[in-house]
C-alpha cells in the first residue's frame, strides 16, 4: 500500500478532550492506526476477500460500508468473480474518501469500483451477493441500526451475506473488563504509549458505542437473516456473518 503514516495523534498531552472525527488527520494515519489498534483487522480484511470468491456471484453487487481506505474493497476485489460485478464502496468522511480514491488509482483492482461519499444509512443497497460493514456499525447511532440492516437484507439476493465486525461489550462484566484490558495491552504490545492510550479512549466515548454479541445477534434474526455466527474473535473485537 501506499505509504503508511505512523498514528501519533494522541501521542502528546491534550488540555481538553475532543471527540474523535474522520478528519484529514484521521485519514493521513488511519492504517497504520487501525492495523496497531483492531486485534485481527489484517485477518478480518484478508478473510473478507476469501468469503467475497465464496459469496459473490457473477453480475451482482458487492457493498462496502464505511470503507475507510478501501482494504475491504482491495481484498473483495483480489478474490470475486470479475464478470458482470461491481463494488459500491462508501464513506460519509470527504478525508476518507479522497485517499480512497487515490489508493484505487494506485491499485487498479480487476473489478469496478464506485467509490461513494455518503451516510450509509441513506445508500441504496440492490442486487447483492455480499456487503461487509467492518467496523463501522458500531459508529451508528444504536437507534439507526436495525433500519440500517434491514435494508441491507431486502437488498441482498437468497444466499448472500453480511459481514458485521464490531469492537463488543462482552458478557459477564468481569469478562469485559479482563478483555478491555488485554485490548490495552495488545495496543502497548503495538507501541502506543498510555498516554495516547487513554486519550484516544476519552475521545472515542460515544463515539464508538459497543454493543453485546447477543444483541447483534439478535437484530440480525429480527430483520430477517435466516443465520448468523461469529467466525473471528480476539479480545473485545468480533466478526460475525449473516447469511439471507
Ligand atoms: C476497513 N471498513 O478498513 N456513513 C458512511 N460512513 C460512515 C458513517 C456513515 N453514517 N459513519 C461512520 N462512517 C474499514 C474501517 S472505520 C473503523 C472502517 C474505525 C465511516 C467513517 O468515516 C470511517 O471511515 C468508517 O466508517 C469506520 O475495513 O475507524 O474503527
Amino acid at each position: 500500500m501506499a505509504e503508511q503514516r505512523r498514528d501519533q495523534l494522541f501521542a502528546t498531552p491534550q488540555k481538553k478532550t475532543t471527540r474523535f472525527v474522520f478528519d484529514e488527520r484521521v485519514a493521513d494515519v488511519f492504517a497504520d492506526m487501525i492495523a496497531r489498534s483492531v486485534p485481527g483487522y489484517a485477518t478480518i480484511v484478508q478473510q473478507c476477500g476469501e468469503l467475497a470468491a465464496r459469496f459473490v456471484r457473477s453480475n451482482s453487487r458487492c457493498y462496502d460500508l464505511g470503507c475507510s481506505l478501501g482494504a475491504t474493497t482491495l481484498s473483495m476485489a483480489q478474490n470475486m468473480p470479475t464478470q458482470g460485478t461491481r463494488i459500491i464502496a462508501v464513506d460519509n468522511a470527504p478525508a476518507m474518501i479522497d485517499h480512497c480514491k487515490r489508493i484505487l488509482d494506485e491499485y487498479r483492482p480487476n473489478v469496478s469500483v464506485s467509490l461513494v461519499q455518503g451516510d450509509i444509512c441513506e445508500t441504496a443497497i440492490e442486487n447483492a451477493s455480499m456487503a461487509a460493514l467492518n467496523f463501522t456499525l458500531q459508529f451508528i447511532a444504536p437507534e439507526k441500526r436495525s433500519s440500517l440492516l434491514a435494508r441491507i437484507y431486502h437488498g441482498l439476493n437468497s444466499g448472500g451475506c453480511l459481514i458485521v465486525s464490531e469492537k463488543i461489550q462482552v458478557q459477564p462484566p468481569e469478562l469485559d473488563v479482563l478483555m478491555i484490558e488485554l485490548h490495552h495491552q495488545f495496543k502497548r504490545t503495538q507501541g502506543y504509549s498510555d498516554l495516547e492510550i487513554s486519550q484516544k479512549r476519552d475521545a472515542i466515548e460515544n463515539v464508538l458505542i459497543p454493543e453485546t454479541l447477543t444483541t447483534h445477534l439478535q437484530r440480525l434474526s429480527d430483520v430477517g437473516f435466516k443465520s448468523a455466527s461469529v467466525w473471528f474473535q480476539c479480545y473485545n473485537f468480533c466478526s460475525i456473518i449473516a447469511i439471507k
